[in-house]
């Protein structure tokens, strides 16, 4: 019996795991349901399908005591009780590769849109301002401008390279140094943020990284500074961020993620030198297929008994 927590948007995958599992679909219940049907079918469950903002956390996991493998559709895995899965024997895997490009396309995309702010000089035409004859204020190029890349895994790396094409000048930190890069790492993520006058988020939810895009990162970035987050909401702390662009010691931010989401600050969509999206990094029909199938593909490796195709090591 497999528990899926949401579903693909790709037909195909959810096909498949209907078509060898015992799916139990818990999007499909009642909030005000869940718990009693989750300790109805739990016993029975032996693997489940999640999203990386879903994870599994350890309430849910104490419900499923003969559970195998946790397929996560995504390569976040903050919301995953590693600690627990570990201890129980649990297999991990998630969706690395495939969704690196699409999410590097929307950190590049946000950035652009912010710097030239796109957004707001769409609603400018649309209201007629334009015709009006308003004035618009230019914006400041890109060239010559430092783009600094807070985690620089393999998402990080991506957007790196798409970055140097528009001319800007690259630096990045994390904790471990990348042997082999040229693009310079940083001391720390304030010095970072020092440096840069974009800063892109790019570094896994963990303990460690909570809330690190604080004030004084905020303030190290500047009034003509721009944030720019594909990575988990949690790494920002949101009330600075809104105080901070609200009082002119932080020019714009462009965002994919957020501390509740869908939930997402008043505050925050009333400002007009923000740019948001809607968690939509690797939500192209392309990359949905490919992560599907690779959940589709770890699963059916974890019950034939072959090696899992992308294990966490936990
Ligand atoms: C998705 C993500 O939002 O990879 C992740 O960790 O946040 C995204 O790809 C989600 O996991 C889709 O299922």
């Amino acid at each position: 019996d497999l528990l899926v927590l949401a579903p693909s948007p790709a037909a195909v995958v959810n096909e498949q795991l209907e078509q060898a599992y015992t799916c139990h679909r818990a999007w499909q219940v009642a909030p005000e349901q869940r718990a009693a049907w989750l300790a109805e079918v739990g016993p029975r469950i032996r693997a489940v399908a999640t999203t990386g903002v879903l994870g599994l956390g350890a309430a849910d996991m104490a419900l499923l005591p003969k559970l195998e493998i946790i397929a996560v559709n995504g390569v976040g895995l903050d919301a995953v009780a590693l600690d627990v899965a570990k201890q129980r024997g649990i297999a991990v895997t998630t969706t690395p590769n495939v969704l690196t490009d699409d999410v590097a396309d929307v950190a590049v995309g946000l950035l652009l849109a912010s710097a030239r702010r796109i957004v707001a000089l769409d609603h400018f035409v649309r209201d007629g301002a334009w015709e009006r004859r308003e004035p618009i204020k230019p914006a400041l190029s890109l060239r010559g401008k430092t783009a600094g890349i807070f985690g620089f895994g393999q998402i990080g790396q991506a957007i790196a390279l798409r970055l140097a094409a528009f001319g800007l000048k690259l630096r990045y930190y994390q904790p471990r140094a990348i042997a082999g890069s040229d693009v310079p790492r940083s001391d720390s993520l304030l010095d970072l943020a020092r440096e840069s006058d974009f800063l892109i988020v790019c570094a896994p939810g963990t303990p460690a990284t909570r809330k690190a895009i604080n004030a004084d990162v905020l303030a190290a970035l500047g009034p003509q500074g721009t944030l720019i987050n594909i990575a988990r909401g949690a790494l920002v702390d949101e009330e600075a961020l809104i105080a901070a662009l609200r009082d002119g010691v932080l020019g714009s931010a462009g965002l994919d993620v957020f501390c509740d989401e869908p939930r997402v600050p008043e505050a925050l969509r009333a400002l007009p030198n923000t740019v948001l999206t809607p968690h939509i990094g690797s939500l192209t029909v392309e990359t949905r297929q490919a992560m599907g199938q690779l959940v589709v593909d770890n699963l059916h490796a974890h019950f034939a008994g072959l090696p899992l195709p992308t294990p966490v090591k936990n």
